[in-house]
């Protein structure tokens, strides 16, 4: 049994939750409000699949609040509230804890290490694709696998551990060796799907059963391939618009995480996903179309709650 903490109470941070303390490991929540710190510390967390729901316990603490050492802090918050994240991360770690980025976007690792230093992080992705109904309760939509590498290179100990740990509890998870390949990788495949998704409403699943916003996931994708291999990235995949199918396929029953924030009016990860693809695209001269008009139709929905200077 491990003692795990995860900052980030949203959909993929109550479905770790949820399905590391229901295989039995000490898991705590790092919540930013006291309300849905107790709430959460009283109700627990329920994840729902296939219309069964399972409750499991966990405790809560406030983000900045020491508690005894964690020995893994898993980071799942929104790529534009990592360096918040890594500050709460500090109080919870002993001399041999790991804090694990599984988050959407490029630089979260960077930025983590900024904070705590490279030696304490592990980088990693997750194609699980979750739901949050409502505070504390998601539903498991999503089956995707999970990668996690060290941040200073290579495939070590330390993410052979974490792997196995994830993978036992029932959340599949291999251990890679190149950081970029895997973050580009993910990152192909959330520029595909998460803006589309967002300004469609529809599915992940959805979008592959119209030919009109089926060629426009392979359009996205295969343009952001093109600026990774501009940049020298080994990209973990031959074909980009397979790839991003795939995860569609994978996740088919999931509402991504940009389209929940949309239909929350809440800021999306839009900057961290096309935003930096159009800003290197445009550095490095390679044409990206699709995304720079998905970026800005996503900001003009974004103006749309936020107003029109927002962002
Ligand atoms: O990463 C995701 C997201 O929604 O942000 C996918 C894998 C696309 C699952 O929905």
């Amino acid at each position: 049994m491990a003692r795990i903490a995860v900052i980030g109470p949203g959909a993929l941070g109550c479905l770790f939750a949820g399905v590391l303390a229901a295989a039995g490991h000490d898991v705590g929540l790092v919540c930013r409000r006291a309300e849905l710190a107790e709430q959460l510390a009283w109700e627990g967390v329920a994840v729902e699949r296939e219309g069964v729901v399972r409750r499991a316990r966990v405790w809560t603490c406030l983000a900045g609040q020491a508690v005894a050492p964690v020995e893994v802090v898993l980071v799942l918050v929104k790529s534009f509230d990592t360096e918040s994240a890594a500050h709460a991360a500090a109080p919870l770690l002993g001399p041999d804890s790991v804090v694990v980025t599984l988050q959407n976007g490029l630089g979260n690792a960077e930025r983590l290490a900024g904070v705590l230093g490279t030696g304490r992080v592990l980088a990693g992705v997750t194609s699980q694709g979750a739901t949050l109904l409502s505070p504390g309760h998601v539903r498991h939509a999503g089956f995707g696998p999970s990668y996690v590498t060290e941040m200073e290179g290579g495939d070590g100990p330390r993410a052979r551990r974490l792997a196995q740990l994830l993978s036992a509890a029932g959340l599949p998870t291999e251990s890679a060796a190149d950081l970029s390949a895997l973050v580009w990788g993910k990152l192909v495949t959330n520029v595909a799907i998460n803006p589309l998704t967002a300004l469609t409403g529809l599915r992940n699943g959805q979008l592959l059963d119209s030919p009109h916003t089926a060629s426009l996931v392979d359009e996205l994708a295969r343009e952001a391939a093109t600026v990774a291999q501009a940049l020298g990235v080994r990209l973990p995949f031959d074909d980009a618009a397979a790839y991003a199918r795939r995860t569609a396929e994978l996740t088919r029953a999931n509402r991504s995480s940009m389209l929940q924030d949309v239909e929350r009016q809440r800021r999306t990860e839009i900057d961290a996903i096309s935003g930096v693809v159009v800003e290197l695209a445009e550095r490095l001269g390679v044409p990206v179309p699709a995304n720079q008009v998905v970026y800005r139709l996503v900001k003009g929905v974004e103006s749309r709650y936020f107003g029109p200077s927002a962002g």
